[in-house]
């Protein structure tokens, strides 16, 4: 249906469509590996040595040297080489334990090694790319809250194994404020192996992961920092394409591609079909999406395995010179534990004069769990449920102009009413570095937007539907789409229970479209690149263009589909909440 990639499923935790592609073992990192511009490198790296980094920056003068790691090593266990690990049926009271404690299997987990070798998915160009020798010192930066022991060492163990130990200056893991046992004397313990490399430092309070970050840059000493969940294991020679760009313009921060790692059997899965590239979009309700690179930005490179420009990106990998991070304010401070600040970065970044590369040679492996395991706790007392709804206000309200505020509030229009608290420094900042409008970014970096979710018309009505025989009101029960919409009793607090009608005829309800049939009403995905559709309100009744019907209770099994209108049949008329606002 689609080439806007399900990049995540906001709310829950995290989803991704996977292909499968597997290969190659573990290539072991030695300091000696920068081959340098000479004869002896000329034999080791074979036909398109130098090609790529001259090639693609020719004004580039600095001395360059290919960062590939030489030897390989292949060892057999569970998950090596990044094959799925199924564990035998006895297990599986542990399996379903640590499901549920942390939304992925970290019995599993603690059967593979640390140090596990996962495929390299990158193009094969990408070994002959060269970059700066002397790259930036990189402080790496994972923050975490109550993660699995195993799985956040491993993070550790991949960076320290896969990257130039002389461009990584250090690791700094900022736990915020965890209360599991195996996280307290355990880690301090398990990181002295690495002598310093590893520091750790904690938060006396939760703060959430978008303060945590900001304390955590703060605390760095390297010339650029590299953000990392805390469940992620990098890829071969992961770290200097994303230094250099870095090191070409300051002011661009970088992204790697991020890999799939399955939560149930760590399998590790290349995220794209081979040589297709994706960027970082959204649509108005603020859902982060991916999109195949259009052509108006891929007619400026000749490789696949050139970084290219993103209007966004996910939120949690990447890199940024961290004076510039700090410079540009880091995350706005009102934001609160989870959700929207990849979206403040990436327009705060356009915007005033920077931009984001997405480094297709640069790949790091993420665990999508099955869902958020932890609470937001008191960070969201009296916001419970909107809290990330109010972040996007927050961003929105800085960043966007007039015209693009209203396509949000048609898509989230309770987000009109929530209190996002105070936004005057952010305006201020913005100001201050004379950033430019949210019409210039998207008509010059998200452009890709409005192809797939174009301007939204106006709302004619939105809020709960109410069947007038019976004062059921439609709901989606919770489930996702494709999926059947039902009725429950009206609950008059939005979320399952919010549609919306708009002046084209679109019956929506959150991302999703409203189709109907004459023996079932449905949610299903809209076709992308619209925002019409077939319904019509008159006087009380829902018809549907297409047929001439009307949306009907039907009076007996109570389920819900199109009939012939009647306009004395209370079954099928409904009233929608509110009318549109203003
Ligand atoms: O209160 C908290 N404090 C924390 O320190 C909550 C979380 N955290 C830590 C947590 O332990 C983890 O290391 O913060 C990190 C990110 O939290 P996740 O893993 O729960 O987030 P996620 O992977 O579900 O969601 C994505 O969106 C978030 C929005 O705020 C962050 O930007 C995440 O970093 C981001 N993850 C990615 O971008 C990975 C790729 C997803 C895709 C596509
Ligand atoms: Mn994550």
């Amino acid at each position: 249906i689609t080439n806007v990639r399900r990049g995540r499923i906001f709310r829950m935790g995290g989803a991704c469509a996977i292909l499968l592609v597997l290969i190659f073992g573990l290539h072991k990192w030695s300091s000696e590996n920068i081959l340098k511009n000479t004869d002896e490198s000329l034999e080791n790296v074979q036909q398109g040595y130098y090609k790529f980094h001259r090639d693609v920056y020719p004004e580039l003068k600095t001395e360059l040297g290919n960062f590939e790691p030489k030897d390989k090593r292949s060892v057999s266990g569970p998950g090596e080489e990044g094959k799925p690990y199924h564990m035998a049926p006895d297990r599986a009271n542990d399996v379903a334990d640590s499901e549920s404690e942390y939304g992925m299997n970290i019995a599993a987990s603690d059967d593979i090694a640390m140090n596990r070798s996962i495929p390299d998915t990158r193009l094969d160009e990408c070994k002959y790319w060269h970059y700066p020798v002397n790259l930036p010192s990189t402080s790496v930066i994972i923050v975490f809250h109550n993660e699995g022991f195993s799985v956040l060492m491993r993070t550790v163990h991949s960076v320290i194994e896969r990257s130039p130990p002389n461009v990584l200056h250090e690791i700094v893991l900022v736990d915020d404020f965890s209360d599991k046992d195996n996280l307290k004397s355990n880690l301090d313990n398990y990181i002295k192996r690495w002598k310093g490399k590893v520091r750790l430092i904690r938060n006396n309070k939760r703060e959430g992961l978008i303060r945590t970050r900001s304390r955590g840059a703060q605390e760095a000493t390297g010339d650029v920092i590299v953000f990392l969940d805390a469940h992620c294991e990098v890829n071969v020679n992961w770290l200097p394409p994303l230094l250099a760009p870095i090191y070409r313009d300051y002011r661009i921060m970088t992204v790697p591609v991020i890999d799939g790692i399955d939560h149930k059997t760590f399998e590790y899965r290349p995220v794209y079909q081979h040589g297709i590239n994706y960027r970082g979009i959204f649509e108005w309700g603020m859902l982060y999406k991916e999109n195949e690179v259009p052509d108006r930005e891929a007619n400026h490179h000749k490789y696949k395995s050139e970084p290219y420009k993103s209007p966004t990106h996910a939120g949690g990998l990447f890199a940024i010179n961290r004076k510039y991070f700090l410079e540009i304010g880091a995350y706005d401070p009102g934001l609160l534990v989870w959700g929207g600040e990849n979206f403040e970065l990436s327009f705060k970044i356009w915007q005033c004069g920077g931009s984001i590369e997405w480094v297709p040679c640069s790949r790091v492996g993420h665990v999508y769990r099955a869902f958020m395991p932890y609470s937001f706790g008191n960070l969201a007392k009296n916001r419970k449920g909107s809290l990330i709804t109010i972040n996007y206000k927050r961003v929105i309200e800085t960043w966007f102009d007039e015209e693009h505020k209203e396509y949000f509030y048609t898509r989230e229009p309770m987000a009109r009413f929530l209190d996002m608290g105070d936004i005057s420094d952010q305006v201020i900042l913005k100001e201050k570095l004379k950033c430019k409008s949210f019409t210039w970014y998207m008509e010059n970096v998200a452009y890709d937007v409005y192809d797939k979710f174009p301007k939204l018309p106006k709302n004619v009505y939105w809020g709960m539907v109410k069947n007038k025989a019976t004062g059921v009101c439609l709901d989606t029960m919770g489930k996702a789409a494709p999926a059947y919409i039902g009725t429950s009793s009206c609950h008059g607090t939005g979320n399952s229970q919010l549609f919306r009608l708009n002046e084209a005829g679109q019956l929506g309800v959150g991302e999703r479209c409203v189709e109907a049939d004459t023996d079932n009403l449905k949610q299903a995905i809209c076709r992308l690149g619209t925002v019409d559709g077939p319904y019509e309100d008159k006087d009380h009744q829902l018809i549907h263009r297409l047929h001439g019907y009307c949306l009907t209770l039907q009076p007996h099994s109570r389920t819900l589909g199109l009939a012939p209108c009647d306009p004395n049949n209370t079954y099928q008329q409904w009233t929608i909440s509110h009318k549109k606002p203003n």
